[in-house]
């Protein structure tokens, strides 16, 4: 009845504890001062600013969007296709308030977005809904947990669900063979640009963070 469905959650998902949370966005800040200084990103300023002339402060362009987490499920209050059956699963039921390890890959900008690519662990992807790779990219044929990420920002005006959309784009570039125009070694690892703003910084030292699973009704 309507009230069973009133108890779904706005989404499922692992949240980082506050220690990784302050971790991360301090990785990311220097990353985008980092970024901000290149000289070969300020050859492709213009796919952030429309104009090559004007200034840009990555910082600021990127709003931060509250508690760092790893979506699973976007249920949408039990609104969203499958979300009952997605609650109702042993496995969500089973790991429903435990913690577990996240491992960051990558760190991502767009025009639109800035996160950090989650590879997510056999046991992890159990609880990776199914179809979340084909939903957004109907035509495309990505390994389940692609869509994985955290969102670290969005510009003005840009939804955070965008960040698991631009990282499938990159996700679908790198299947198709792409490698991306290799740019620089920064501290971090190597620093790649795939066009159209699109850059990412594969992490030598995959960073691990600590998260519980569960879910948030905003
Ligand atoms: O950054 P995110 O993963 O993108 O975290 C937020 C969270 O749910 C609350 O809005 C994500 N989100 C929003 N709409 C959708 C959707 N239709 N499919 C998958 N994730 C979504 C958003």
């Amino acid at each position: 009845g309507p009230l069973e469905e009133a108890c779904l959650p706005l989404f499922f998902g692992w949240f980082l504890c506050p220690t990784f949370q302050d971790k991360l966005r301090n990785m990311a800040k220097d990353f985008l001062k980092n970024l901000q200084g290149l000289e070969d990103f300020k050859k492709h300023l213009s796919d952030f600013t429309g104009e090559a002339e004007k200034e840009v402060v990555l910082e600021q362009y990127f709003q931060d969007k509250g508690m760092l987490h790893c979506t699973t499920k976007f249920c949408d209050y039990g609104k969203a296709e499958g979300s009952k059956e997605y609650a109702e699963q042993q496995a969500v039921k089973d790991r429903y308030g435990s913690m577990s390890e996240l491992k960051l890959s990558a760190l991502f900008l767009t025009p639109r977005t800035l996160g950090a690519r989650v590879s997510l662990t056999e046991e992890q992807l159990q609880l990776w809904p199914a179809g979340a790779e084909k939903e957004a990219m109907p035509d495309a044929d990505l390994p389940a947990g692609s869509r994985a990420h955290i969102t670290l920002g969005c510009a003005e005006g840009v939804e955070p669900l965008q960040t698991g959309l631009d990282l499938l784009e990159l996700v679908l570039l790198q299947q198709q063979g792409q490698e991306g125009e290799q740019v620089q070694d920064l501290d971090l690892g190597p620093l790649a640009y795939y066009g159209k703003g699109m850059w990412v910084l594969n992490l030598r030292e995959s960073s691990l963070a600590r998260a519980c699973f569960c879910s948030y009704y905003g």
